[in-house]
């Protein structure tokens, strides 16, 4: 179980299957958000039917609502969800830090205000596994402190000293075998503080490693040395994970660094704000043009959307507000960032990663405005 065995290589870049209790998945992989139990907008069916292979989950927003022993209830997220396949939860400490009122971050844990009711909330290593135990995924995520950007360095560094302490009791208390416990490498965009993470962190042997505290608004050009830097380091025979990272220019970018999983709600999010995804950079379908267009959003897509449905319709359904036009976006955009991945991976395969990725930038960008 969490075996990860790379199929092909080609500089960092790499194509490998990660087993896990409910199926194996094939990285490099895009894992749509699910924060609330549901990928906004998309049934399961549909999911299966984009090939989605994994589903994110979120401690924080699980645990304050429905509880996470009515999920537990329901033999866990697949059960409560009915999505058959695998998931993987957060550990709460991101949302936390971007979504509820922060109270007091200390050595035991965070206390916050619930963004729903008010109510005082603590989350500690202990409480955090205890919940992703509850709520079942195949892996689940060290809790950590992801410091907002920019943070001074000093914080940087008492911060993921700190959570590698979380690390090591969220691993005294994990209990179940079948879960796989990732731990997440912090360090902002420092090489030395990156570098003091990745030794203190990779002793633990844990079965995956994410890249996190990135993508929290530092320019790219910040960004992606500190993923290059980090992926290097960490092991070769492990999945890692840029956490929050879904930009298709980015999930091309980090996979030629050698990351292997990403997650990020861009797709859903861009999708129910009226904006599809293609090689040609992302339509604004609110826009004039869409609205006499009778081509699908992409004709090499095979999405529903774009086997069913002009760019005109789609426009239509925007324009009079109608919930099927964020629910297709969604669906295409999901469909689009997976068979981004595939695309990446056949190219690695072929030994043409890196001239596949610079020739799918050129069209990509010349697509932006
Ligand atoms: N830590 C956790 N979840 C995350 C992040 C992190 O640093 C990020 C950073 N982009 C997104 N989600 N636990
Ligand atoms: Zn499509």
């Amino acid at each position: 179980m969490f075996e990860f065995t790379v199929a092909y290589r080609q500089g960092l870049a790499r194509v490998a299957s990660f087993s896990t209790p409910r199926g194996a998945v094939t990285t490099p992989m895009f894992m749509p958000v699910g924060t609330q139990g549901t990928v906004k907008g998309i049934s399961p069916q549909e999911l299966l039917d984009i090939q989605s292979q994994m589903i994110l989950g979120n401690t924080y927003h699980l645990m304050l609502r429905p509880g996470e022993k009515l999920v537990e209830a329901h033999g866990g997220l697949p059960g409560f969800t009915a999505y058959p396949g695998p998931f993987l939860t957060d550990s709460g400490g991101f949302q936390v830090m971007s979504l509820g009122h922060l109270r007091k971050i200390t050595e035991e844990g965070v206390v916050f205000k619930s963004h729903l009711d008010g109510s005082m909330v603590a989350l500690t290593p202990e409480r955090s596994i205890q919940v992703q135990e509850a709520l079942g995924a195949d892996v689940i995520m060290a809790f950590d402190e992801c410091p907002p950007f920019p943070a001074e360095r000093e914080y940087i560094r008492s911060s993921l000293e700190r959570t590698v302490r979380w690390l090591e009791r969220c691993l005294n208390v994990k209990s179940k075998p079948e879960q796989a416990l990732f731990a997440i490498v912090q360090g902002g965009i420092h090489e030395d503080l990156r570098e003091l993470s990745l030794e203190l962190t990779r002793p633990f042997e844990t079965p995956g490693f994410a890249i996190g505290g990135l993508a929290v608004g530092e320019s790219k050009a910040e960004m992606f040395p500190a993923v290059a830097f980090t992926a290097q380091r960490l092991p070769e025979d492990k999945p890692r994970y840029l956490m929050g990272v879904g930009h298709p220019d980015d999930l091309v970018a980090a996979i030629g660094l050698g990351v292997d999983m990403f997650d990020c709600v861009y797709p859903t999010r861009t999708g129910r704000f009226g904006y599809a995804l293609t090689d040609d950079g992302r339509l604004n379908m609110n826009s004039s043009a869409p609205r006499t267009q009778l081509e699908p959003i992409d004709s090499e897509c095979d999405c529903y959307a774009c086997r069913h449905y002009t760019r005109a319709y789609l426009a239509h359904l925007l324009r009079a507000e109608e919930m099927l036009a964020p629910r297709m976006l969604s669906l295409h955009n999901l469909r689009y960032l997976h068979r981004l991945v595939e695309r990446a991976r056949a190219a690695i395969e072929a030994g043409t990663y890196y001239e596949w990725a610079a020739q799918w930038g050129q069209r990509f960008f010349k697509g932006q405005v």
